[in-house]
Protein backbone atom coordinates (compact mmCIF):
# COMPACT_ATOMS: atom_id res chain seq x y z
CA UNK A 1 0.00 0.00 0.00
CA UNK A 2 2.19 3.12 -1.50
CA UNK A 3 1.41 6.16 -0.82
CA UNK A 4 3.55 9.46 0.01
CA UNK A 5 3.68 8.46 4.26
CA UNK A 6 4.81 4.86 3.01
CA UNK A 7 7.83 6.55 0.82
CA UNK A 8 8.60 9.20 3.55
CA UNK A 9 8.84 6.66 6.54
CA UNK A 10 9.99 3.76 4.52
CA UNK A 11 7.55 1.50 5.86
CA UNK A 12 5.00 -1.14 3.97
CA UNK A 13 1.19 0.62 5.61
CA UNK A 14 0.57 4.08 5.90
CA UNK A 15 -0.29 3.02 9.30
CA UNK A 16 0.95 5.29 12.79
CA UNK A 17 0.60 3.86 16.39
CA UNK A 18 -0.22 6.91 18.48
CA UNK A 19 1.97 7.66 21.27
CA UNK A 20 0.18 7.18 24.28
CA UNK A 21 1.58 7.91 27.12
CA UNK A 22 2.73 5.17 30.04
CA UNK A 23 1.63 2.88 27.36
CA UNK A 24 3.46 3.09 24.19
CA UNK A 25 6.81 0.97 25.13
CA UNK A 26 9.19 -0.35 22.91
CA UNK A 27 7.62 -3.56 22.86
CA UNK A 28 4.23 -1.84 21.78
CA UNK A 29 6.43 0.25 18.96
CA UNK A 30 8.51 -2.92 17.51
CA UNK A 31 5.28 -5.14 16.88
CA UNK A 32 4.07 -2.37 14.97
CA UNK A 33 6.90 -1.56 13.15
CA UNK A 34 7.77 -5.11 12.63
CA UNK A 35 3.44 -5.50 11.31
CA UNK A 36 4.38 -3.13 8.53
CA UNK A 37 2.97 -0.10 10.12
CA UNK A 38 5.22 2.85 12.57
CA UNK A 39 5.34 2.03 15.67
CA UNK A 40 5.95 5.17 18.47
CA UNK A 41 7.27 5.43 21.39
CA UNK A 42 5.87 7.86 23.87
CA UNK A 43 8.50 10.05 25.49
CA UNK A 44 8.15 12.46 28.29
CA UNK A 45 5.57 10.00 30.96
CA UNK A 46 9.21 8.60 32.02
CA UNK A 47 12.88 9.89 32.99
CA UNK A 48 15.28 10.09 29.51
CA UNK A 49 16.90 7.32 30.42
CA UNK A 50 13.96 5.02 30.61
CA UNK A 51 12.89 6.13 27.01
CA UNK A 52 16.68 4.99 26.58
CA UNK A 53 15.73 2.00 27.28
CA UNK A 54 13.34 1.68 25.37
CA UNK A 55 14.23 2.45 22.15
CA UNK A 56 16.68 -0.22 22.69
CA UNK A 57 14.31 -2.48 23.38
CA UNK A 58 12.65 -1.78 20.37
CA UNK A 59 16.01 -1.75 18.19
CA UNK A 60 16.66 -5.55 19.80
CA UNK A 61 12.98 -6.97 18.40
CA UNK A 62 12.94 -4.93 14.91
CA UNK A 63 15.23 -3.11 12.29
CA UNK A 64 12.36 -1.77 10.64
CA UNK A 65 12.36 2.22 11.47
CA UNK A 66 11.11 2.92 14.89
CA UNK A 67 9.11 6.61 15.87
CA UNK A 68 9.30 8.76 19.16
CA UNK A 69 6.93 11.06 20.40
CA UNK A 70 7.52 14.13 22.57
CA UNK A 71 4.46 15.64 24.42
CA UNK A 72 5.73 19.22 24.19
CA UNK A 73 4.05 20.40 27.66
CA UNK A 74 6.38 17.37 29.35
CA UNK A 75 9.03 18.96 31.73
CA UNK A 76 11.98 16.83 29.98
CA UNK A 77 10.75 17.64 26.30
CA UNK A 78 14.60 19.37 26.00
CA UNK A 79 16.22 16.21 27.29
CA UNK A 80 13.53 14.40 24.98
CA UNK A 81 14.43 16.17 21.97
CA UNK A 82 17.92 15.76 22.22
CA UNK A 83 17.96 11.80 22.73
CA UNK A 84 15.65 11.79 19.89
CA UNK A 85 19.06 12.67 17.90
CA UNK A 86 21.23 10.62 19.79
CA UNK A 87 19.66 7.24 19.10
CA UNK A 88 19.40 8.13 15.67
CA UNK A 89 14.83 7.94 15.75
CA UNK A 90 14.15 7.51 12.10
CA UNK A 91 10.37 9.35 12.77
CA UNK A 92 9.70 12.17 15.25
CA UNK A 93 6.05 13.31 16.31
CA UNK A 94 4.93 15.75 19.08
CA UNK A 95 1.84 16.52 20.90
CA UNK A 96 0.62 19.41 22.62
CA UNK A 97 2.24 22.41 21.86
CA UNK A 98 4.48 24.10 18.79
CA UNK A 99 7.73 21.64 18.36
CA UNK A 100 9.16 25.15 16.08
CA UNK A 101 12.72 25.43 18.20
CA UNK A 102 13.71 22.35 18.15
CA UNK A 103 12.92 21.51 13.87
CA UNK A 104 16.62 22.61 13.09
CA UNK A 105 18.28 20.21 14.79
CA UNK A 106 16.29 17.65 14.12
CA UNK A 107 16.46 18.21 10.67
CA UNK A 108 20.00 18.67 10.26
CA UNK A 109 19.93 15.07 12.27
CA UNK A 110 17.94 13.75 9.41
CA UNK A 111 14.64 12.83 11.49
CA UNK A 112 11.86 13.11 9.50
CA UNK A 113 9.51 15.47 12.01
CA UNK A 114 5.45 14.92 11.64
CA UNK A 115 4.38 17.09 14.46
CA UNK A 116 0.39 16.60 15.71
CA UNK A 117 -2.39 19.72 14.78
CA UNK A 118 -4.80 20.44 16.07
CA UNK A 119 -5.65 23.67 13.13
CA UNK A 120 -4.58 24.54 10.10
CA UNK A 121 -2.70 27.63 11.34
CA UNK A 122 -0.59 25.56 13.13
CA UNK A 123 -0.26 23.21 10.29
CA UNK A 124 1.21 26.43 7.99
CA UNK A 125 3.34 27.06 10.73
CA UNK A 126 4.92 23.47 10.78
CA UNK A 127 5.34 23.26 7.13
CA UNK A 128 7.23 26.74 6.89
CA UNK A 129 9.83 25.39 10.14
CA UNK A 130 10.74 22.57 8.03
CA UNK A 131 8.21 19.94 8.90
CA UNK A 132 7.98 16.48 6.30
CA UNK A 133 4.39 16.02 7.22
CA UNK A 134 1.87 16.99 10.01
CA UNK A 135 -0.66 14.84 11.75
CA UNK A 136 -3.92 16.57 11.80
CA UNK A 137 -5.76 14.89 14.69
CA UNK A 138 -9.49 15.55 15.75
CA UNK A 139 -10.95 15.60 18.64
CA UNK A 140 -12.43 12.29 18.31
CA UNK A 141 -9.59 10.67 19.69
CA UNK A 142 -8.61 10.32 22.96
CA UNK A 143 -6.27 12.26 25.81
CA UNK A 144 -5.67 16.17 24.95
CA UNK A 145 -7.33 17.12 22.03
CA UNK A 146 -8.12 20.30 20.13
CA UNK A 147 -11.54 21.35 18.89
CA UNK A 148 -12.67 20.60 15.77
CA UNK A 149 -13.48 17.20 14.31
CA UNK A 150 -11.67 14.89 12.25
CA UNK A 151 -14.43 15.20 9.21
CA UNK A 152 -13.96 19.02 9.53
CA UNK A 153 -9.79 19.43 10.36
CA UNK A 154 -8.49 16.66 8.15
CA UNK A 155 -9.42 18.11 4.66
CA UNK A 156 -9.33 21.82 5.79
CA UNK A 157 -5.60 20.63 6.75
CA UNK A 158 -4.66 19.35 3.76
CA UNK A 159 -5.81 22.43 1.60
CA UNK A 160 -3.58 24.42 3.53
CA UNK A 161 0.16 22.94 2.98
CA UNK A 162 1.85 21.31 0.26
CA UNK A 163 3.10 18.34 2.62
CA UNK A 164 1.70 15.22 3.66
CA UNK A 165 -0.88 14.59 6.09
CA UNK A 166 -2.10 12.34 8.25
CA UNK A 167 -5.30 11.81 9.54
CA UNK A 168 -5.55 11.27 13.49
CA UNK A 169 -8.81 10.76 15.59
CA UNK A 170 -11.91 8.31 14.23
CA UNK A 171 -9.66 5.63 12.72
CA UNK A 172 -10.55 1.72 14.65
CA UNK A 173 -11.23 0.05 10.99
CA UNK A 174 -10.90 0.11 7.52
CA UNK A 175 -13.47 2.23 6.82
CA UNK A 176 -12.14 4.95 9.07
CA UNK A 177 -8.78 4.40 6.98
CA UNK A 178 -10.28 4.91 3.60
CA UNK A 179 -13.07 8.01 4.66
CA UNK A 180 -9.62 9.38 5.91
CA UNK A 181 -7.84 8.68 2.85
CA UNK A 182 -10.71 9.86 1.02
CA UNK A 183 -10.27 13.20 2.54
CA UNK A 184 -7.02 13.71 1.30
CA UNK A 185 -4.39 12.06 3.89
CA UNK A 186 -1.76 10.10 2.81
CA UNK A 187 -1.76 7.79 6.07
CA UNK A 188 -3.58 7.33 9.40
CA UNK A 189 -2.70 7.63 13.03
CA UNK A 190 -4.45 5.12 14.86
CA UNK A 191 -4.41 4.56 19.22
CA UNK A 192 -7.49 3.63 20.88
CA UNK A 193 -7.46 0.33 18.40
CA UNK A 194 -4.02 -0.73 19.52
CA UNK A 195 -5.36 -0.82 23.40
CA UNK A 196 -6.64 -4.19 22.25
CA UNK A 197 -3.91 -5.56 20.75
CA UNK A 198 -1.96 -8.08 23.21
CA UNK A 199 1.68 -6.63 22.80
CA UNK A 200 -0.46 -3.27 24.41
CA UNK A 201 0.95 -2.95 28.26
CA UNK A 202 -2.30 -1.85 30.05
CA UNK A 203 -4.09 -3.49 33.00
CA UNK A 204 -6.69 -5.85 32.75
CA UNK A 205 -8.91 -3.42 33.47
CA UNK A 206 -8.18 -0.84 31.20
CA UNK A 207 -8.71 -3.28 28.22
CA UNK A 208 -11.68 -4.57 29.48
CA UNK A 209 -13.40 -1.31 29.89
CA UNK A 210 -12.22 -0.25 26.46
CA UNK A 211 -13.92 -3.66 24.98
CA UNK A 212 -16.80 -3.18 27.18
CA UNK A 213 -17.09 0.63 25.90
CA UNK A 214 -20.02 1.76 23.63
CA UNK A 215 -20.07 5.07 21.51
CA UNK A 216 -21.08 7.42 23.90
CA UNK A 217 -19.30 5.74 27.19
CA UNK A 218 -15.85 8.87 26.54
CA UNK A 219 -16.09 12.07 27.94
CA UNK A 220 -14.11 15.54 27.80
CA UNK A 221 -12.79 16.76 31.03
CA UNK A 222 -10.13 19.97 32.06
CA UNK A 223 -12.13 22.23 29.32
CA UNK A 224 -11.39 24.99 32.53
CA UNK A 225 -7.95 24.39 32.50
CA UNK A 226 -7.11 24.67 29.01
CA UNK A 227 -5.93 20.66 28.46
CA UNK A 228 -9.11 19.09 27.58
CA UNK A 229 -8.50 15.50 27.56
CA UNK A 230 -11.32 12.85 26.30
CA UNK A 231 -11.28 9.67 28.35
CA UNK A 232 -13.71 6.95 29.50
CA UNK A 233 -16.58 7.61 31.56
CA UNK A 234 -15.20 6.40 35.30
CA UNK A 235 -15.90 7.50 38.67
CA UNK A 236 -13.02 9.88 38.60
CA UNK A 237 -14.34 11.62 34.99
CA UNK A 238 -17.73 12.13 36.63
CA UNK A 239 -16.09 13.64 39.28
CA UNK A 240 -14.27 16.34 37.25
CA UNK A 241 -17.20 17.05 35.22
CA UNK A 242 -19.05 17.87 38.41
CA UNK A 243 -15.98 19.87 40.05
CA UNK A 244 -16.26 21.76 36.49
CA UNK A 245 -19.57 23.10 36.54
CA UNK A 246 -18.70 25.53 38.74
CA UNK A 247 -15.04 26.37 38.86
CA UNK A 248 -13.00 28.05 41.27
CA UNK A 249 -9.61 27.98 41.89
CA UNK A 250 -9.88 25.86 44.97
CA UNK A 251 -12.14 23.27 42.94
CA UNK A 252 -9.57 23.39 39.91
CA UNK A 253 -6.57 22.71 42.22
CA UNK A 254 -8.52 20.14 43.45
CA UNK A 255 -8.98 18.19 40.30
CA UNK A 256 -5.29 18.96 39.28
CA UNK A 257 -4.72 17.05 42.87
CA UNK A 258 -7.08 14.31 41.23
CA UNK A 259 -5.62 14.07 38.06
CA UNK A 260 -1.93 13.81 38.69
CA UNK A 261 -0.66 10.12 38.17
CA UNK A 262 -4.56 9.28 37.46
CA UNK A 263 -3.44 7.84 33.81
CA UNK A 264 -0.59 6.02 35.54
CA UNK A 265 -3.17 4.56 37.77
CA UNK A 266 -5.30 3.67 34.98
CA UNK A 267 -2.62 1.94 33.13
CA UNK A 268 -0.35 0.17 35.63
CA UNK A 269 -2.72 -0.59 38.60
CA UNK A 270 -5.95 -0.71 36.80
CA UNK A 271 -7.38 1.18 39.13
CA UNK A 272 -11.13 2.02 38.35
CA UNK A 273 -11.90 4.67 40.91
CA UNK A 274 -9.22 6.64 40.51
CA UNK A 275 -7.75 6.27 37.31
CA UNK A 276 -7.88 8.29 33.82
CA UNK A 277 -8.95 5.28 31.41
CA UNK A 278 -7.50 7.85 27.84
CA UNK A 279 -9.42 6.53 25.55
CA UNK A 280 -11.04 7.78 21.43
CA UNK A 281 -14.30 7.95 20.86
CA UNK A 282 -13.80 4.74 18.48
CA UNK A 283 -13.64 2.86 21.58
CA UNK A 284 -17.32 1.77 20.55
CA UNK A 285 -15.41 -0.16 17.81
CA UNK A 286 -13.00 -2.39 19.62
CA UNK A 287 -14.47 -5.34 20.73
CA UNK A 288 -12.17 -8.15 20.62
CA UNK A 289 -8.62 -8.86 21.74
CA UNK A 290 -6.09 -8.85 18.74
CA UNK A 291 -2.42 -8.30 18.12
CA UNK A 292 -0.58 -5.23 16.27
CA UNK A 293 -0.37 -7.85 12.86
CA UNK A 294 -4.14 -8.92 12.62
CA UNK A 295 -5.01 -4.85 13.59
CA UNK A 296 -3.06 -3.92 10.84
CA UNK A 297 -3.52 -6.19 7.82
CA UNK A 298 -7.72 -6.04 8.54
CA UNK A 299 -7.55 -2.34 8.33
CA UNK A 300 -5.10 -2.23 5.21
CA UNK A 301 -7.04 -5.01 3.89
CA UNK A 302 -10.46 -3.68 4.37
CA UNK A 303 -9.32 0.12 3.55
CA UNK A 304 -8.11 -1.60 0.07
CA UNK A 305 -11.32 -3.47 -0.56
CA UNK A 306 -13.68 -0.96 0.00
CA UNK A 307 -11.56 1.69 -2.16
CA UNK A 308 -11.62 -0.86 -5.03
CA UNK A 309 -15.20 -1.47 -4.59
CA UNK A 310 -16.36 2.42 -4.48
CA UNK A 311 -17.08 3.27 -8.00
CA UNK A 312 -19.26 -0.45 -7.97
CA UNK A 313 -21.11 0.70 -5.16
CA UNK A 314 -23.08 4.20 -7.06
CA UNK A 315 -23.37 3.09 -10.53
O1 LIG B 1 -0.90 15.40 22.74
C1 LIG B 1 -1.83 14.73 22.36
N1 LIG B 1 -2.48 13.85 23.15
C2 LIG B 1 -2.18 13.62 24.47
S1 LIG B 1 -0.91 14.30 25.34
C3 LIG B 1 -1.38 13.49 26.71
S2 LIG B 1 -0.58 13.63 28.24
C4 LIG B 1 -1.51 14.85 28.99
N2 LIG B 1 -2.09 14.53 30.13
C5 LIG B 1 -2.81 15.46 30.80
C6 LIG B 1 -2.99 16.74 30.31
C7 LIG B 1 -2.42 17.07 29.12
C8 LIG B 1 -1.68 16.12 28.45
C9 LIG B 1 -2.46 12.72 26.44
N3 LIG B 1 -2.87 12.80 25.19
N4 LIG B 1 -2.28 14.82 21.09
C10 LIG B 1 -1.73 15.73 20.16
C11 LIG B 1 -2.41 17.03 20.24
N5 LIG B 1 -1.79 18.17 20.11
N6 LIG B 1 -3.71 17.22 20.44
C12 LIG B 1 -3.92 18.58 20.42
C13 LIG B 1 -2.70 19.16 20.21
C14 LIG B 1 -2.35 20.53 20.12
C15 LIG B 1 -3.17 21.50 20.67
C16 LIG B 1 -2.81 22.84 20.58
C17 LIG B 1 -1.17 20.91 19.50
C18 LIG B 1 -0.81 22.23 19.43
C19 LIG B 1 -1.63 23.18 19.98
O2 LIG B 1 -1.31 24.51 19.91
C20 LIG B 1 0.05 24.85 20.00
C21 LIG B 1 0.31 26.27 19.65
O3 LIG B 1 1.29 26.79 20.17
O4 LIG B 1 -0.46 26.80 18.84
Amino acid sequence: MKTKITELFGIEYPIIQGAMAWIADGGLAAAVSEAGGLGIIAGGAAPVEHIRAEIHRARAATSKPIGMNIMLLSPNADELAQLAIEEHIEVLTTGAGNPGKYMEAWKAAGIRVAPVVASVALAKRMERAGADAVIAEGMESGGHIGETTTMALLPQVVDGVSIPVIGAGGCADGRGMAAMLMLGAEGVQCGTIFLSAAECPISDKYRELVLKATDISTVVTGRPSGHPVRALKTPLQRKCLQLEKNPTQQSLEELEAATAGALRKAVQDGNYEEGTFMSGQVAGMVNTPSNCYDIIRKITGEAEQLLKGAAARFQ
